[in-house]
């Protein structure tokens, strides 16, 4: 008996980290299948580089500093996206996801352009050539910065894994002329780095042994020297050239990091040309006057294809309005990575975490700089603004992620995948456990999709669309079944911590809307009527989905009518007392954050001061019942969600809430907690700042004006109330996040509501990009 169950257990160990048992979505190991998209700027976390959409690449990249500013520590050093740079903007301005960008990135006002074209041609990916170029932002007005030094530095590097090498070209004087290499995926190549405009007062490269692309900077510090250039008594900071570490037998390794720098007073412009070897028949180069041209040409199409897509100026915005929206989207496309690793997953019978299989993930991210990584609920908001531009290109993303699924259905929250991934997180936010979700906002994005052109899709994804559906019964059946509550038609987030003693209300970081007050003392009695929402309008889609394909669709359309019905939605979530949807479970309001000073101990000196951690004092004894002083985003899921009927008399009450000033209505957007919400802006523990507890996001608040549109156009005693919130919901976002952004240069994580302050990460073109499809009325 017991070996049987050590098996058992051996047996559900192994199921967490187990894919599922079906055909694949993304043949991975050949990224040169789609050889349009092979190379991109598929790192979101670097100011600017190029890699190919290979499990292990050949990656190029760029870093640079102020001579006049950079230290020794590294600090005024930059490559990686870092809030800590405090730079004044920077963004995609255009970028269509395969083709070209247009970048500026703003540095102590001195404006850094990187652009990019890339041509096809042979079979490994075809050309492609980056300027940057260096210039004052205003040139009027900061003259003092004329002629100040700047040093860009260009590198490639292999990571490791990668088949194939690469290695410094010297000329005259031991200066580098280039770059060649051969890699499994690309073949030959040669990448050449030439001054095209200004002069240079020094040029200097390193090529070395890196230990992994999350040291890449380091090596470069490790490998900076002061020394007067020939024939000038000026000193420079420059690269330390050749530094290959001796092998036994005599021989140098090989290098895998190689770098060139060059210093030039502003302004000066560099050209990087890629040329992969397999283009034989090349007519002419993409450098110079016809690279010039190549991005003239791509910018003209990319305009027309915006306002093809998106409509705005005949709309009526004015030009400063779409540059910034093409801003907004082009930095969400532009961010797209392409990471590749594995991720740390537990399940309740591992002991510690286990290793995930090795896998690719091609995904958005929501901000450069703080979390440039794939987040499952966030993917699915991104996936409403890329499936407009280009359908492809979210099949392709919603299809990596899919293969992400274990053979329980489940898909992990977080991706964390790849050196360079890895070492922005924390250690302990790294593991992702096998029994908590995620809003499945993927169904947001099918639906979407299938709305948009159902007929388009079927024509051209069938294959795709069949071979997904098996992968996406599971995944509703992994929530319908694990995320069940205690009654019959109740469901509950999973991942609370009942034992929490810091925290003023136990984190529910699985809903995605983290510190939003729920009830105070997890329990199993707990029902969520955000999640409930989130289930029934999954079911709904799925019948859809399977309607189309021709699949029994019956399953689905009974679990959606049971959940979508109006009366038990509201027996088991419409609190009499509040007149609101709430939550239920074991709950009292009067929970406080006190400094308890510990008794003093007799071992301790009376002259060591112990200050005293926050700790949760409960007041009153906690009772089960509906969680209704909480009035906020989660009330408001059976309107965002469209579960609601239109003619319900909770409708009219939930649009006349939704305008009320006292509570979520703002000049700048609907703010996640109501004011009179006992947890109003409270911190959590002492440290943990409040979160979803009265900031603005962008991301509820687009499926409030989406909600709000729709229950507008179907006929109902409250057309006219939501069209009134409609109009004026979406007019004050659209404002605010504009004018926040030229304050501040930034698209903001959330904004704040009583000044409609951008806040949080930043540069945060996730979600808060929907602001585009919020002008372009696209829902
Ligand atoms: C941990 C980073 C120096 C929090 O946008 C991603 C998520 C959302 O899915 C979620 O709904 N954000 C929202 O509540 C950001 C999560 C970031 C975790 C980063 C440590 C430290 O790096």
């Amino acid at each position: 008996v017991i070996a049987g169950w050590f098996g058992y257990k051996g047996y559900l160990e192994t199921r967490v980290n187990t894919p599922y048992d079906g055909q694949k979505l993304v043949k991975y190991t050949s990224g040169l299948k789609v050889p349009d998209r092979y190379w991109g700027t598929y790192r979101p976390g670097a100011y600017f580089g190029l890699k190919t959409r290979d499990p292990y690449s050949l990656v190029t990249g760029l870093m640079w500093y102020f001579p006049r500013f950079v230290r020794y520590d590294g600090t005024g050093f930059r490559h990686w996206c870092e809030q800590s740079d405090e730079l004044n903007r920077y963004a995609w301005l255009e970028h269509d996801g395969r083709t070209f960008g247009v970048q500026e990135i703003v540095d102590n006002h001195v404006l850094i352009r990187t652009t990019f074209v890339k041509k096809r041609g042979g079979y490994r990916g075809g050309d492609w050539t980056a300027r940057i170029a260096v210039s004052l932002e205003n040139p009027q007005i900061m003259d003092h910065l004329f002629l100040e030094e700047i040093s860009l530095l260009f590198y490639t590097a292999i990571e490791d894994g990668t088949k194939g090498w690469i290695k410094a070209n010297l000329g005259d004087y031991d200066r580098l002329t280039g770059i060649e290499g051969n890699t499994q995926g690309l073949g030959s190549f040669s990448i050449n780095v030439n001054l095209i405009n200004g002069t240079i007062e020094e040029h200097s490269f390193l090529s070395t042994v890196a230990l992994g692309l999350n040291v890449l900077k380091g090596t470069v510090l490790q490998n900076l020297r002061i020394a007067a250039q020939k024939g000038s008594l000026k000193k420079h900071l420059v690269l330390a050239g050749e530094q290959l570490p001796l092998l036994p037998e005599g021989k140098r390794e090989d290098p895998n990091f190689v770098v060139t720098q060059v210093t030039g007073k502003i302004p000066f412009e560099i050209e990087v040309s890629y040329e992969s070897g397999s283009f034989s028949n090349r007519m002419d180069k993409l450098t110079g006057n016809n690279y010039d041209e190549a991005l003239k040409e791509h910018r003209e199409q990319f305009s027309k294809k915006f306002e093809s897509v998106f409509n705005l100026k005949s709309k009526g915005y004015k030009d400063d309005e779409v540059a910034f929206a093409k801003m907004a989207f082009s930095n969400l496309i532009g961010s797209i990575g392409y990471f590749y690793g594995t991720s740390q997953v537990q399940s309740t019978y591992t002991q510690g975490p286990v290793p995930y299989w090795k896998a690719p993930l091609y995904t958005a991210v929501p901000s450069r700089s703080f979390f440039p990584r794939g987040f499952l609920w966030d993917e699915g908001f991104h996936g409403l603004l890329i499936s407009v531009w280009d359908t492809e290109i979210e099949l392709d993303i919603i299809s990596h992620w899919f293969d992400l699924m274990n053979i329980e259905g489940w898909i992990p929250r977080e991706m964390i995948l790849g050196e360079e991934a890895v070492a922005k997180v924390p250690k302990e936010f790294i593991t992702q456990i096998n029994t908590n979700a995620n809003p499945p906002t993927f169904f947001l994005t099918l639906d979407f999709l299938l709305q948009r052109s159902e007929q388009d899709l079927l024509k051209h994804n069938f294959h795709l669309l069949d071979k997904l559906y098996p992968r996406l019964q599971a995944w509703f059946s992994w929530f319908n079944t694990t995320q069940i509550g205690e009654l019959p038609g109740t469901y509950r987030w999973r991942g609370r911590d009942e034992k929490a003693t810091r925290e003023l209300n136990p984190k529910t970081l699985t809903s995605g809307l983290d510190d939003y007050p729920r009830a105070s003392h997890p329990s199993v009695a707990e029902r969520h009527v955000d999640l409930r929402c989130w289930i029934a309008y999954a079911a709904r889609v799925m019948a859809n989905i399977a309607e189309m394909l021709s699949y029994p669709a019956k399953k689905y359309q009974e679990t959606y009518r049971y959940l979508s019905d109006n009366n038990l939605l509201n027996e088991l979530h419409w609190s009499p007392n509040a007149q609101a949807y709430s939550d239920y479970g074991l709950h009292t309001d009067k929970v406080v954050l006190q400094k308890i000073v510990p008794p003093p101990s007799r071992k301790q000196q009376s002259n060591v001061q112990i200050t005293p951690e926050m700790t949760r004092v409960v007041l009153e004894k906690p009772l089960l019942k509906f969680v209704d002083t909480t009035f906020g985003y989660v009330s408001l899921f059976p309107f965002i969600l469209q579960i609601v009927e239109p003619d319900s008399p909770q409708l009219g009450k939930i649009l006349q809430d939704l305008r009320d000033p006292d509570l979520l209505w703002t000049k700048y957007g609907l703010r996640s907690l109501a004011k009179t919400s006992p947890l109003y802006m409270k911190y959590n523990t002492q440290h943990d700042a409040p979160y979803w507890r009265g900031p603005i996001w962008i991301n509820l608040n687009y499926l409030t004006v989406r909600a709000a549109y729709y229950y507008s156009n179907v006929k109902g005693p409250y057309q006219e109330s939501a069209k009134k919130i409609y109009q004026e919901l979406r007019k004050n976002l659209i404002q605010n996040i504009i004018i926040q952004y030229k304050k501040t240069g930034y698209l903001w994580e959330q904004y704040d509501d009583t000044e409609g302050k951008g806040k949080g990460s930043h540069p945060f073109t996730g979600w808060t990009s929907l602001v585009v499809l919020l002008m372009a009325e696209i829902y």
